[in-house]
């Protein structure tokens, strides 16, 4: 017990070093007003998809490219980052959608929230094995605090645009969680011009009510509506989460309207490297008419951008130089290609290499928008300002994942987990596979374990993970080993961990 207080109290020190560093940011904003926030997310972008983060390396997708294929050109991204800073080892909370938005939106681990898979998969999860009058987890809980609560409570308006994917009930609702305005989707994907699932119902909502989208590119339509709201004459500073359903499948190119579409995953073309490349091009340029709304309007220089992508790509997409993809704890599942900008506060040009998480941005937005965070929020996440500055550090922490429960392609369960603590990386493939430590300082395509020669490590990793994951999901809202336990009693998942 001793080790998971121990564990608990190095999660909450960043109180104290958020305390300490907003007298750096004191200083650095003249105005002395809160900036506006704005938070870009694409879905499923890969680290190797935004050129300035290959930094040299040869562009490699995760499934082979036909030879000739060109990887896509980001050059509102790459002026992003030479405006500001590159977060070279910026992480995703999961390796999938709907965890990741959890813990961006709370600032805890989403393990504490239950969201620890798809919300459909985990969902459906539920359902099958719920008991009578049982109601089954669905999603992000009523009593959770997301930054934009936090936000909208300082003086923000705010607005979410793009994907939500943090449930469908009307409690879970982005107006219900601190959202003034909402335009986008409450589930995972649709196609890029009516926003209809693969079931060809609509999941596009404007506020509250389920609309038509007007047939408009659906990356073009979600930045022209974050222009909008932007442009409006208020004196509140903004928060706007712009979560851009780009570059998810299914693959719609600007040029690719009229195409038939059968509803397969993937979209309607065969050539499917090259429409990736060209839904990534059409992401980047609607980023760069984001930005240039912020400069033509006067306010860029007292924004906050914060760009990133909720996990790894699939296989279309590119991780180099890692390993891995979307779905596995590998670099590339989770490192993701983060740019932070603040003309005045940071200095253009830079790069920080401090490993930091998707969690971290609550509480950075808070300290930005000095903004009070509730003693009672039990918030995981740092405060990264103190990476604005050239002298700045974070505290010394472990950072943690563990993949979720669920239901996915043909009934399995996956508990895949992984821990990083300074250079060293371990991987917890899962029941009955040998723990793998790589350190990353000169093997950062986990290429050979070396586990074995370093058991006193791995065992170390091991107990913080282990006090991480009682401390955690402690606060679950159900208990996920009694679920599994369920759901192998149901039949719908193997006894084994089958092997992947
Ligand atoms: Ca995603």
């Amino acid at each position: 017990m001793n080790t998971v207080r121990i564990v608990s109290a190095a999660f909450r020190l960043p109180a104290f070093f958020a305390i300490c560093f907003s007298s750096f940011l004191a200083a650095q904003i003249s105005s002395g007003a809160p900036p506006n926030i704005l938070l870009i997310v694409a879905d499923d972008l890969g680290y190797g998809d935004v050129a300035c983060f290959r930094d040299g390396v040869a562009w490699r997708t995760v499934k082979p490219a036909p030879p000739g294929t060109k990887p896509p050109a980001t050059l509102h991204l790459d002026r992003l980052a030479k405006s500001g800073l590159m977060l070279t080892s910026f992480y995703a909370n999961d390796a999938v959608c709907s965890p990741t938005r959890a813990a961006l939106m709370t600032g805890r681990y989403q393990h504490r929230t239950g969201v620890i898979n798809v919300l459909g998969q985990l969902s459906e999860a539920m359902e099958q094995t719920a008991s009578t009058g049982e109601t089954p987890f669905t999603g992000l809980g009523a009593d959770e605090t997301t930054i934009a609560e936090l936000l909208q409570k300082a003086g923000y308006r705010t607005a979410c645009i793009g994907k939500w994917h943090l449930g469908e009930m009307s409690t879970q609702h982005p107006m219900d969680n601190g959202f003034d305005h909402f335009v986008g989707t409450t589930a995972g994907a649709g196609d890029n011009f009516a926003m209809r699932d693969q079931r060809g119902r609509s999941t596009f909502w404007r506020d509250r009510e389920l609309a038509e989208a007007s047939g408009e590119y659906y990356t073009d339509l979600l930045a022209n509506e974050a222009i909008g709201f932007i442009r409006q004459p208020s004196d509140q500073p903004f928060f706007v989460y712009l979560p851009f359903t780009a570059p998810h499948v299914p693959y719609f190119a600007p040029g690719d309207r009229d195409l038939a579409w059968d509803g397969n995953e993937k979209g309607p073309r065969s050539d499917l490297h090259a429409a990736y490349a060209e839904v990534v091009e059409a992401l980047d340029s609607a980023v760069g008419r984001v930005l240039q709304a912020l400069e033509e309007e006067g306010l860029d220089r007292h924004t906050l951008v914060v760009f990133t992508s909720d996990n790894g790509p699939v296989d279309y997409g590119s991780a180099t130089p890692f390993r891995g993809r979307k779905t596995n704890l590998y670099e590339g599942g989770v490192r993701v290609p983060t740019i932070v900008s603040w003309p005045g506060v940071i200095k253009p040009g830079t790069q920080a290499d401090a490993p930091a998480m998707s969690m971290d941005l609550f509480r950075t937005f808070a300290v930005a928008a000095e903004a009070e965070v509730p003693a009672e929020l039990q918030l995981d996440g740092v405060d990264l300002t103190p990476l604005f500055s050239d002298e700045g550090r974070l505290p010394e922490r472990s950072l943690f994942w563990e993949r979720g429960v669920g239901v996915h392609m043909k009934q399995f369960h996956r508990r895949l987990a992984a821990i990083r603590r300074g250079n060293w990386k371990l991987v917890l493939p899962g029941p009955g596979k040998p723990p793998e430590l790589y350190d990353l300082s000169n093997d950062p395509q986990e290429r050979h374990s070396i586990a074995t020669d370093h058991s006193a490590v791995v065992a170390e990793m091991k107990a913080a993970f282990d006090a991480w994951r009682t401390d955690v999901y402690a606060d679950c809202p159900y208990d996920p080993d009694e679920l599994i336990l369920r759901l192998r009693k149901a039949g719908i998942i193997a006894e084994q961990q089958p092997s992947s």
